[in-house]
């Protein structure tokens, strides 16, 4: 009886296996055979994963880190946009790094992230994002995972292409989506021909901190500029963008900017533009931006207003710039790992159009040009053309490589990832995509030496691949097996916000430097208290700061009376523990910040700003011990014009 029960079982689950194999829907086939599958993305309990994916949150503003093949989250970096779990953008030491010359700003939308690179190798030192709407690019510290600096670029609009990193991390670049007027000035937008421009921005980076500067702009015409990469090998000092909307069109740009049979990718030779520097051949401009850095040692982000920036003009520097025609109105532009291929992926066509480094050199010393448009050249196309990957799928927009002279490319319209080879220009396999990708990422993509293990796929709908959740669903990546000849989809996961770029890094060479504390006698923050008996409490006019510290399971000093309503309280709070993995957090009722998480032989400020008279509790939010629940304190609130001293108490 038993038995037969369970063999029906057996039967109806084969069956109905059977049956979604032969279903219309091809996702579900995959589950048939997903056993296989299971066992390359499970990593077990315990056991870690071995890549680091940092994947952008697009209109969430931050970067999420995963692990990869499993897909698990562990982290959510808050970057651009205010995070109420880790205070970030809420307490005293980070709120300066969302200045910007448009006041502070809450929120972002972060598009590419690229991790800092040594020789041509991911070197895991720092991340670098960039955020679209109000143009910043911030730098991600890979020892604490943290914001560490973020920095406005001026004269831009869109800060789409960007923000990615050559070989040695020399520079992190941005660039313009929008171009505007330049100056930026009121003025009738039917007359944008010519007079709004788009900006290409370089900020070196400090190979000892990653700290960054903006060094020069490169004032171009008023297209848009799409996306960007750099050169590498050969090619190193170069960096190539996409632009479309070379029409110069101003409204109904879904036609109007769809006209030209072929838009650009402009080649910008920055090791000329160094040159030109040094000779003094650019102009200052007047400016005001903001640089946010946040200082370690004082555990305090400050802003800097920076006033000036040096602008080239390609039109008077020959040899800076040169126009690449590439069908058709292109949106990724990709390099090879080796440098010599330049992979446009025209967005409206059914090609992927690839031109060569080497010919591009050639045609540049031959003079071999087609015309030119605003003093820049134009390369005759022939000359620089490599091969067409023909018909290889409908919209694409992104291409990874292989280390195997393989390339990726994701094909929004088709939905599909597509696969072929550099150099023949054959596709070798194809795979749909559920549904609709956007980026994809192999780890190292954006280096000389990616790691061809995984290709992650992040797409733009949903549909079916999940429980509903209302009429809003999670966005998605997919993870794909790219060791054989054949792409095997592997692993669906859903992603915080909409992922755009994504970076993917071995976790081993992140991993040992990152870091388990800060050390207590390295903290210079201004109201640091190294010991439990140094905690106070001070009043200056209506601000009262407490010097407080935390250790399982206490607050030092736990009851405080003496506020007043109307006073602003600053909690400086110092974890005086020194273990891995031991913060304290503090929340107090009606504070219109948010709580403060402080790590180990950390100070953070939390501020309240009481508003009625009476006892309030404070407690810490973060369960760090059997005895969490008791590590809790009061603030007596007396009204206004009480003159009770202020006094507290230290157990
Ligand atoms: Cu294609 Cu912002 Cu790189 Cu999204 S972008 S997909
Ligand atoms: Cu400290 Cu909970």
């Amino acid at each position: 009886m038993k038995k037969s029960i369970k063999l029906s079982f057996i039967f109806i689950t084969i069956t109905s296996l059977l049956i979604s194999c032969s279903s219309k829907d091809s996702s579900k086939t995959n589950s048939a055979l997903g056993y296989n599958s299971a066992e390359k993305v499970y990593v077990p309990p315990g056991e870690y994963d071995e890549f680091y994916a940092f994947i952008s949150g697009g209109f969430s503003g931050q970067l999420s880190v995963y692990g990869l093949p499993s897909g698990r989250l562990f982290k959510i970096i808050p970057v651009f946009s205010v995070d109420g779990e880790k205070g970030f953008g809420f307490n005293e030491e980070t709120k300066n790094l969302l200045n910007t010359s448009f006041g502070f700003i809450p929120w972002g939308d972060s598009h590419h992230p690229d991790i800092s690179q040594t020789d041509g190798k991911l070197d895991g030192r720092w991340v670098f994002i960039n955020e679209n709407n109000t143009p910043r690019i911030a730098k991600v510290d890979l020892s604490v995972f943290e914001t560490t600096e973020i920095i406005e670029i001026p004269n831009t609009a869109g800060n789409h292409s960007s923000s990615y990193v050559t070989e040695n991390t020399e520079y992190v670049i941005a660039g313009t989506r929008f171009s505007i007027p330049f100056p930026q000035r009121d003025m009738p937008i039917k007359d944008y021909k010519g007079n709004f421009k788009g900006v290409l921005s370089f900020l070196e980076v400090d190979p000892d901190n990653g700290n960054m500067n903006l060094s020069f702009q490169i004032m171009m015409p008023g297209f848009d500029y799409d996306k960007a990469h750099p050169g590498r090998g050969d090619s190193h000092g170069w960096f190539f963008y996409t632009t479309y909307n070379t029409e110069e069109a101003y409204s109904l740009l879904e036609v109007n900017a769809s006209q030209n049979d072929k838009d650009f990718i402009a080649a910008v030779n920055w090791k000329k533009a160094e040159e030109y520097i040094k000779q003094g051949k650019f102009k200052t401009f007047k400016t005001n931006y903001a640089h946010n850095m946040y200082d370690e040692s004082t555990q305090t982000a400050t802003t800097k207003w920076i006033k000036e920036v040096k602008i080239l003009d390609p039109a008077d520097l020959p040899g800076l710039v040169y126009f690449l025609p590439t069908p058709k109105s292109p949106h990724g532009v990709d390099i090879d790992p080796s440098g010599e291929y330049i992979v446009g992926n025209g967005k409206l066509s059914a090609d992927v159009t690839v031109h060569s480094f080497s010919k591009m050199i050639k045609a540049i010393e031959e003079e071999k040009f087609s015309g030119e448009t605003y003093g820049i050249p134009i390369i005759d196309f022939e000359a620089v053309h490599a091969g067409s990957v023909k018909q290889a799928g409908l919209g694409p927009l992104h291409t990874e490589f292989d280390d195997n002279g393989y390339a990726y490319t994701s094909f929004f319209i088709s939905s599909e990832l597509v696969k072929w080879k550099l150099g023949t220009w054959e596709v070798i396999d194809r795979k749909p995509t559920f549904y609709s990708p956007g980026h994809l990422m192999i780890p190292g993509g954006n280096s000389g030496s990616p790691f061809g293990k995984y290709a992650l796929v992040m797409n733009k709908i949903t549909k079916d691949r999940y429980l509903p959740t209302g009429p809003e669903v999670t966005q998605s990546a997919q993870l794909y097996d790219i060791t054989g000849d054949k792409m095997e989809l592997l692993l669906d996961f859903p992603t915080v916000g909409e992922p755009h770029y994504a970076a993917g890094i071995p976790a081993d060479i992140i991993k040992p430097q990152s870091k388990k504390i800060y050390k207590l006698e390295e903290n210079k923050h201004k109201y640091a208290t190294l010991s439990p008996s140094d905690t106070k409490v001070v009043r200056k006019g209506k601000e009262v700061h407490i010097y407080m510290t935390t250790i399982r399971s206490h607050f030092t000093p736990d009851n405080i009376e003496g506020v007043r309503v109307g006073d602003k309280v600053y909690f400086h709070v110092t974890n005086l523990e020194q273990d891995y993995d031991v913060p304290h957090g503090v929340a107090m009722i009606g504070a219109n910040t948010s709580e403060i998480l402080v790590m180990p032989g950390q100070t953070e400020t939390f501020t309240w700003e009481p508003k009625k008279v009476g006892v309030w509790p404070f407690y810490c939010t973060d369960f760090c011990s059997a005895l969490h629940q008791e590590m809790q304190g009061y603030i007596r609130v007396s009204p206004r014009n009480s003159n009770i001293k202020l006094s507290w108490s230290l157990d």
